[in-house]
């Protein structure tokens, strides 16, 4: 299926949630993205440093491989990466400009993660357009790994972070128009799946990740999903290597994806066939799995790259031999 028509058909069947809205924005590259699979498939040998994050997302994977080149650590690397979607107000699904929940809050999540293994993250923070940084700091200054709502903002506030409207005119006009004939019940049909989820290895060949979203479209509120939840959204084994994910979070949470990935890693498997494998996990555990997309990415500390998900279209970018590219991923649904 073409993927105008499946984006079409998606929105018609249930599946119009599970789409990304830069993944709509690119409907016509459709024919890039496949030269660009067809090239990647073909010659692209593992080296580090290297960068890799779920979407179609340039301008953040070169600011990470920029970082890299300078001599940055990959915790450097993926914080400044991911800020650039984060700060990007045609970007809906993360930072600034993100789609609202179903009251017209702004909620955010994100998490980070070093090669200590060490984790720091927050959750459904409003108001701050970079949480990625805030959960840096959580990670880096406080006792603890996760701070949540208003706490979340009054730490960043105090850490000298500014307060400011993250709802830009076009997600309110969107959560307008969605509010017409909304219910008070959870929607999959609408939602968009662009989190930023990024993994990097470093000159040292150590490895950190970063995964950052506003989650998912007009979600109840208080609503948290997968990204910025250890295990889930984000793991990291700088013995083995990283994994994130993209999607719908609830399905994400069930089956602790990216952790099962890198320990799956662990035990022989390719980042490849280890994104395999936490798919089929969700589609084992879940008969709806044709209402929702899921899709991972990982890493191993060679270099090697694993990308899979539910559903035709998603992708993702990698900045590795000097080439910052856009892949399409496999998919396991492929009846038509
Ligand atoms: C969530 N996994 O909050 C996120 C949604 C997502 O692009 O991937 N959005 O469930």
């Amino acid at each position: 299926m073409k993927r105008r028509k499946f984006i079409q058909s998606a929105a018609l069947t249930g599946l119009g949630l599970t789409v990304g809205t830069s993944l709509i924005a690119c409907a016509d590259d459709e024919k890039s993205v496949e030269k660009a699979v067809a090239v990647a498939n073909s010659d692209v040998k593992p080296t580090i440093p290297m960068v890799i994050a779920t979407w179609n997302v340039p301008n953040a994977t070169q600011k990470a491989w920029d970082e890299l080149q300078a001599g940055k650590s990959a915790l450097d690397a993926v914080e400044q990466g991911v800020m650039i979607e984060e700060a990007d107000v045609n970007n809906q699904s993360v930072g600034k400009g993100g789609l609202p929940d179903r009251d017209g809050n702004v909620t955010l999540d994100a998490c980070i993660m070093n090669k200590e293994g060490n984790y720091g993250a927050v959750v459904c923070i409003e108001n701050i357009k970079h949480p990625i940084s805030v959960a840096r700091k959580v990670m880096e200054d406080t006792p603890h790994v996760l701070l949540a709502g208003n706490g979340a903002k009054q730490f960043a506030i105090e850490r000298g972070f500014k307060p400011e409207n993250l709802l830009t005119e076009a997600s309110k006009k969107a959560w307008e128009e969605w509010k017409v004939k909304s219910e008070y019940k959870p929607i999959i049909n609408i939602e968009n799946h662009d989190t930023i989820g990024m993994l990097a290895i470093d000159k040292n060949g150590d490895i950190s990740g970063a995964c950052t979203t506003s989650g998912l479209a007009y979600k109840m509120q208080g609503r948290v999903g997968d990204s910025a939840i250890i295990g889930s959204g984000l793991f990291i084994d700088n013995e083995v290597g990283g994994a994130t994910a993209t999607g719908m979070g609830e399905e994400v949470l069930k089956t602790v994806g990216s952790f099962l990935i890198v320990e799956l890693m662990r035990q022989g498997k390719s980042p490849q066939e280890a994104c395999e494998e936490a798919v089929k996990r969700v589609i084992k555990k879940s008969p709806n799995y044709k209402d929702f997309q899921v899709g991972y990415i990982a890493v191993n500390k060679k270099g090697e790259t694993g990308a899979y998900c539910i559903h035709e279209w998603f992708n993702y970018t990698t900045y590795q031999n000097n080439e910052n590219k856009n892949h399409k991923a496999d998919f396991y649904n492929k009846t038509k």
